[in-house]
């Protein structure tokens, strides 16, 4: 089992500003407010595309930002709301909070939708704020921001295609070849003990996960040389490279070899023997390897095998695209791998839904000659606030003594004229009403 892992930003679109506007018409004396309200910013949404393997997109684009909403129009029309930003993601991706850990979301099933980042909701224009007592009032909200935040995507990934073949034969070479893997590269045998999996980037948007696996020698499927544990992890992939050494470097046949391997595989499950099969003949660089590799094809033919040949070289990386090209190929011809089984140990996990009760909590501290308000739910009021209109200063005020907070700032000693700050952003002088 191998995880893929990306880190992405996400924020939702911010919500369009509603307006101060009032009715102009000739027959109407002191028309009515019409400010009407803001559009409501877009979702950042994931969604289960079952045709994605991996988290590859996302180590080209790592920012992901939801449209904003409309600001609200004259003649009470509202603007209009964004557009949700669709990003897909493949099936068994787990989305975690970076900040806090939290599972955010497990990503199952074909077309599932996750909200990640919401989008900010519209303000509201003048008319939603007339009143018996202020029929044409001066007050529109500002949209509000989006949600947003870094987010960790792991992906628990089988391998697409496993690299079989002797030892030294340059599995691993291979895998290093055409991924961001870096596998032990040896001379000599059983250099590689434990499977190593690598993202492959096919170059034409297509990606895949290729194993490397331990080398395989006669007698395996009993348990010789590494033998059993590999075979098993063999069994899960669902395209075979058989690695040839075309070089015959170390005094064997090439096509013997083939046929040992073959012969492994076969014993230890016919389910293995008939998975599909490249044959890569690599260390094509090496001079003898061109005479080894007619004769080796001559051989093939002769017993009636259709299997499709590659000459590589894992080594200068000739002829590698053109066979990783062919697996991406191969691959969207084959059922996908049973994802399921490994998305069965996640299902019962928590799953957080982004729902914001407002945590009406604060806290007023004294730093130097001015008092400091902390609170994400003020801060986040004090932003939809346009503070140019006296009328929304005013509301704001109103909104701040009925949560209390102007009781706290007294018991802490505020006296009028003080310099109050809230977060970053705001300073207002806190003003005493006779
Ligand atoms: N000339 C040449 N040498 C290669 C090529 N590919 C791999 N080798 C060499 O072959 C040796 C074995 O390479 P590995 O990639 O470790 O082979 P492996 O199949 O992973 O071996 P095990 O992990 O032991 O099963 C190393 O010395 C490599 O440098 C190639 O294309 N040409
Ligand atoms: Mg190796």
């Amino acid at each position: 089992m191998f995880v893929d892992k990306a880190k992405i930003f996400v924020q939702g679109g911010k919500g369009g500003d509603g307006i101060v506007a009032f009715r102009r018409e000739a027959h109407v004396p002191f028309g009515g407010p019409a400010g009407g309200d803001g559009g409501d910013g877009g979702n950042v949404v994931f969604e289960v595309d079952e045709g994605l393997r991996t988290l590859m997109d996302f180590r080209y684009q790592k920012h992901f930002k939801a449209p904003p909403g409309e600001k609200g129009r004259s003649k009470n029309r509202h603007g209009a709301s964004a557009e949700d930003l669709v990003v897909r993601v493949p099936p068994g991706t787990v989305v975690i909070d970076d900040d806090t850990g939290e599972v955010i979301a497990d990503m199952t099933w074909h077309g599932q939708r996750v909200i990640v980042a919401r989008g900010g909701r519209g303000g509201r224009g003048n008319s939603r704020f007339a009143t018996a007592s202020n029929p044409a009032p001066y007050i529109s909200e500002n949209g509000e921001e989006g949600e947003k935040r870094w987010l960790v995507l792991e992906l628990k990934v089988m391998a697409d295609v496993g690299l079989v073949g002797f030892p030294s034969v340059g599995k691993s070479t291979l895998l290093s070849a055409v991924s961001a893997a870096k596998p032990k590269i040896g001379d000599y045998h059983f250099t590689t003990l434990t499977p190593n999996l690598g993202v492959v980037d096919a170059g034409d948007g297509r990606s895949f996960v290729l194993a490397d696996l331990p080398g395989l020698i006669e007698g395996a499927h009993q348990g010789a040389g590494l033998g059993h544990e590999f075979l098993r992890h063999i069994e899960r992939t669902r395209l075979i490279v058989h690695v040839v050494d075309m070089s015959a470097a170390e005094g064997r046949d090439p096509y013997e070899d083939w046929l040992t391997i073959n012969r492994e595989l076969a014993l230890y499950s016919e389910r293995l023997a008939s998975r599909p099969q490249l044959i890569a003949a690599n260390k094509m660089d090496a001079p003898e390897a061109a005479g080894h590799l007619a004769e080796f094809r001559r051989r093939l033919e002769e017993d009636g095998h259709r299997h499709e040949i590659f000459p590589i070289s894992a080594l200068t990386r000739e002829g590698v695209r053109q066979l990783m090209l062919r697996c991406a190929e191969i691959l969207e011809t084959l059922p996908a791998a049973p994802a399921a089984e490994e998305v069965k140990d996640v299902a019962g996990r928590k799953v957080y839904r982004a729902e914001d009760q407002p945590d009406e909590t604060f806290v007023v501290r004294r730093e130097n000659d001015r008092f400091v308000i902390e609170s994400p739910h003020i801060e986040k009021l004090a932003r939809r606030i346009n503070f140019n209109s006296h009328e929304a200063a005013l509301r704001f005020a109103r909104i701040m003594r009925k949560m209390g907070v102007d009781d706290a700032l007294r018991r802490k000693g505020a006296k009028d004229g003080d310099l109050v700050r809230i977060g970053n952003e705001f300073e207002f002088e806190f003003v005493e009403r006779e």
